[in-house]
């Protein structure tokens, strides 16, 4: 059953957090800090910083590990930012944080998401899980005036390890909230469906090298290029084979996405997913619909937790926002140029009410936790939804069919013998990813983008609907099925080939639309072509992820491109647009169209323009498969 969101969840939000919190001087002045070195049970030693209230109790604890450091170090220094929202900072909680194993200043060797051991784990094997365990052992044994209850969050990878830890089985654990979690990285973060993120070519460098040892210092190098435009700077450098010049061999983790290309025994057994079981803790997963790091994640380990543990108490939230918005944003909630409205009944709300409410529930049994099961942000229409299940039931299953002349048509397949439309795309110009300047450590604005730049492009192909005659709401996963042939421009090129399939759902504004209160005057709302969703799909991958297989020239191929899932209303008055292309770049590495065993390797000879034909016939009629909101 899905409701609005009751007024006095938002009244109670609106009640002025809106002013910035200084953490760094509320933790110097209420609490005591401690830091240990605490053994696990191989006897490796991880550093551990304890910041506990100076009054009250007891306490619960509130664990975060992470892989990016519990800085600052030392006696006396506290850090201006902390993974609990203001409210949990000011009521009453022990916060813990721990650099996991490799990093920083613990002991150890690193391993990016760190396989998880089949239970029950034996003697002398440790993963997250068990160091999480191990530490909950300590703590408890250790500090003083906590109340025996804990709890973990944390977002991003810190999420994985706040989603491995809700495995460890440690009864005092009782409330998870992993946020923006990883769960696979050949879906997550460094690849989408196996094509290689290559915004994340300057960001390898944080997971690439090992430490020497702890230290309080930074050990990885810094990747200065100098450039301003990553487009260029990227396109510049050639062949992925060509980051050799940046990541030597004591870049592990470099060589490692060089050598595993495809979805192989090295991917698999980093999967997180296949152990989400027996969870029998509070769980409150987070994740926002424009996050272009972790989207995967938190939706696949949400659905995967409900499947796996019936009795879970396990729910979502899933917001308007970026990478770890909900963490910090006050002000407007934007992506880029695009305005979801004011923070205070968004990214306030959900760290004063929701999250807040959810532990002090849990580890204090306080109050209530927020009632949804899943509270949802319909991003269409700027507005949250309670569901009682994600994705939701009432829905109808429904087809938008590709047509000749562009056109977008609900359940009625083309009755065209003969119809296509192609492409030539050509490695050496690849369609930009974002009508900017992306430049930071990963991608980011680009996830509700303006594309009316791109559609003009002859290498993308414009599909749209009629200007809707009511709201129509999409809820969940989308699949685009796509008939798509490929042939070399020159036919002497090649025999064997790959193509990569980008396809975007867009809501195109109407030419009426206001300007948003945020947007520089250049930015004309009337007519936006706003992002939804986007993903890449490579071709080779068609069958398997982990048995690539060539495309034969001018054969017809069924590709099926998975969107992942949106909430979002389509306005009456705008129109539904689906975009295909080849390329979205930097954003991804370029597919050469020449086939090669692994794209790491190609060498520059190996990119060729190709023509990409995409069939919209009644024998091969190209859709896209929606689930629309009843
Ligand atoms: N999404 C974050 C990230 C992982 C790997 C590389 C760059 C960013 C994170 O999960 O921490």
């Amino acid at each position: 059953m899905r409701f609005l969101l009751a007024l006095s969840w938002l009244l109670a939000a609106a009640s002025g957090f809106a002013q910035s919190f200084d953490t760094q001087a509320h933790l110097a002045k209420h609490y005591i800090k401690a830091e240990y070195d605490l053994p696990m049970r191989d006897g490796t030693r991880l550093h551990t910083t304890v910041y506990s209230p100076k009054k009250g109790g007891p306490h619960p604890i509130l664990l975060s590990r992470t892989c990016y450091s519990c800085r600052p170090y030392g006696e006396g220094q506290f850090p201006n930012r902390i993974f609990a929202g203001e409210k949990l900072l000011q009521a009453g909680y022990i916060f813990v944080c721990q650099d996991v194993r490799g990093r920083w200043l613990s002991e150890g060797t690193f391993d990016n998401m760190r396989p998880q051991v089949p239970k029950p784990v034996p003697p002398g094997k440790f993963d997250e899980s068990t160091d999480t365990y191990d530490t909950i052992e300590w703590l408890l044994a250790n500090l003083r005036n906590h109340n025996g209850k804990v709890g973990m969050m944390g977002t991003s990878y810190p999420g994985f390890y706040a989603a491995a830890g809700s495995l460890s089985g440690h009864p005092a654990l009782v409330a998870s909230s992993p946020q923006a979690p990883i769960a696979d990285f050949f879906f997550d973060d460094f690849h989408h469906m196996g094509a290689y993120t290559l915004g994340y070519f300057f960001a390898n460098t944080v997971f690439a090298y090992q430490h020497n040892g702890p230290t309080a210092e930074t050990w990885y190098p810094s990747v200065q290029t100098g450039s301003k435009d990553w487009y260029q700077y990227l396109l510049d450098m050639g062949p992925l084979k060509n980051g050799d010049k940046i990541y030597g061999e004591d870049a592990f983790f470099w060589q490692e996405l060089k050598d595993h290309p495809n979805y192989d025994e090295f991917w698999q057994e980093r999967n997180l997913l296949p152990h989400l079981q027996g969870i029998n803790h509070a769980v409150l997963i987070v994740g926002g619909w424009y996050d272009a790091e972790d989207l995967y994640g938190p939706l696949k380990i949400y659905q995967t937790i409900e499947a796996n543990n019936p009795n879970a108490n396990n729910r979502i939230v899933m917001g308007p926002w970026s990478h770890g918005d909900w963490n910090s944003r006050t002000g407007r909630q934007t992506i880029g140029y695009t305005d979801f409205g004011d923070n205070a009944t968004i990214s306030e709300f959900f760290r004063n009410e929701v999250q807040f409410s959810f532990f002090e529930y849990h580890l204090k049994g306080i109050g209530s936790p927020h009632p949804a099961e899943a509270l949802m942000y319909d991003t269409g229409k700027r507005a949250w939804t309670s569901f009682g299940q994600w994705p939701p039931a009432a829905v109808e299953t429904k087809r938008l069919y590709l047509h000749p002349g562009g056109k977008l048509v609900f359940d009625q397949a083309p009755a065209q013998g003969q119809a296509w439309t192609e492409y030539l795309s050509d490695p050496a110009k690849p369609v930009p990813h974002y009508d900017d300047i992306d430049m930071r450590f990963t991608p980011r604005p680009y996830m509700a983008g303006d594309q009316r730049d791109m559609g003009r492009r002859p290498d993308v192909l414009v599909f749209q609907t009629e200007p809707l005659t009511e709201d129509i709401t999409l809820s969940g996963e989308m699949l685009a099925q796509l008939f798509a042939a490929t042939r070399p421009l020159h036919p002497e090129a090649a025999d064997s080939l790959d193509a990569d399939y980008v396809v975007k759902l867009i809501d195109v504004y109407a030419d009426d639309y206001p300007d948003f209160p945020t947007a520089p005057a250049h930015v004309v709302e009337g007519g936006y072509q706003q992002l939804v969703r986007g993903e890449i799909f490579r071709g080779r991958f068609r069958e398997s992820f982990s048995e690539p297989i060539p495309m034969v020239p001018g054969a017809i191929n069924e590709v099926g491109v998975p969107l992942q899932d949106v909430f979002h209303t389509f306005r009456k008055g705008h129109r539904i647009m689906i975009q295909v292309q080849s390329s979205w770049f930097p954003l991804f590495d370029r597919n050469p169209q020449r086939w090669v065993n692994n794209i790491f390797y190609a060498e520059e000879a190996d990119f060729i323009p190709a023509w990409q034909r995409i069939y919209h016939e009644a024998a091969h009629p190209s859709y896209v498969e929606v689930k629309v909101l009843k």
